[in-house]
């Protein structure tokens, strides 16, 4: 299992200690590249740091040759484990067809502003993943991505079918299962999961953060979006948005009953204070700029 963030994103320090615990609880091998910005932005060049994933799994899809492992699982520093039973053999095979050992799986995304989600994904160790992440690496396809939303996982979406990924077609257009979508889709070599087989979001969790004092523990039934009816919970819980922190944390105290480090803690008490102020400016900015915008326009169409 591997991961990767800068040393100054707070978020992975939350994060990395529980899925490394849940890894090793399982007999899993789990690499963490805790690096400076710095280091980063020369392993990825002129792109986004999000593209260390992509570096960081073809580095893994070498070593893993002489290691001997079968698969590699990366799982984002925004993301936990909230399912730490389940081992990930679970998720390795489809149960229909047990035979069949896909290359890739992956989920849907969140939401429908892309087919996949790079979140959490589990690499089969073969000569077509090695190929597939050079091509997302190198492809002038991925060029358009390497600065621009959402990078390497827009670069995988285009790159499988670009490659014409053999059985991709039957599905376009691309339904996600929350939109109508099959539930399940299998290409030659991937396996689509629905959302929320591995990566889900509690949809408006990250802006409760002020009932959370009041109430750590709530009952599934007021977490939004979540499948109460459903025994089993998503395999892991993915932040999204700018209030990362106390999702993050939300999700560890109530599901996995985690507590960090007290000294950790008040870091990341000072990191929300921030992000909050953060968010302030930005919507202060962003209703300027709309001002200013619409300010522009109608002085050109005045001309
Ligand atoms: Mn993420």
């Amino acid at each position: 299992m591997i991961t990767a963030f800068s040393d100054n994103y707070l978020v992975g320090h939350l994060t990395e200690p529980w899925n490394r615990a849940y890894a090793e609880a399982h007999g899993y091998d789990f690499v963490s590249d805790i690096l400076s910005v710095d280091v980063m932005n020369t392993a990825v060049g002129m792109r986004s740091l999000q593209w260390y994933k992509v570096v960081m799994i073809l580095r893994c899809l070498e070593e893993a040759k002489t290691r001997g492992y079968s698969h590699i699982v990366w799982i984002d520093a925004d993301a936990v484990v909230l399912d730490p039973k389940s081992p990930l053999s679970l998720f390795l095979t489809d149960p229909a067809d047990s035979n069949w050992v896909p290359d890739l799986i992956i989920a849907e995304d969140m939401t429908l502003a892309s087919m996949l989600n790079t979140g959490v994904m589990i690499v089969r160790v073969s000569e077509w993943s090695r190929n597939l992440w050079k091509d997302v690496w190198t492809s002038g396809r991925s060029k358009r991505f390497h600065v621009k939303l959402f990078h390497e996982q827009s670069s995988l979406c285009s790159i499988l079918q670009y490659r014409k990924e053999e059985g991709l077609q039957v599905y376009y257009p691309f339904r996600h299962s929350f939109s109508g979508g099959e539930k399940i889709k299998k290409t030659k070599h991937v396996l689509i999961l629905n959302r929320d087989a591995l990566n889900f979001n509690f949809g408006g969790w990250s802006f409760l953060e002020e009932k959370e004092s009041s109430n750590l523990d709530p009952p599934l039934s007021d977490v939004e979006g979540h499948p109460e009816s459903s025994q089993k919970l998503p395999f892991a819980f993915h932040a999204v948005g700018v209030h990362k922190v106390s999702a993050v944390l939300k999700a560890l105290r109530v599901y996995n009953r985690y507590e960090p480090s007290s000294e950790l803690l008040s870091r990341l008490e000072k990191e929300v204070i921030l992000q909050k102020h953060l968010v302030n400016i930005m919507i202060s900015c962003v209703s300027e700029c709309a001002l200013v915008c619409f300010i522009g326009v109608r002085n050109k169409t005045g001309y």
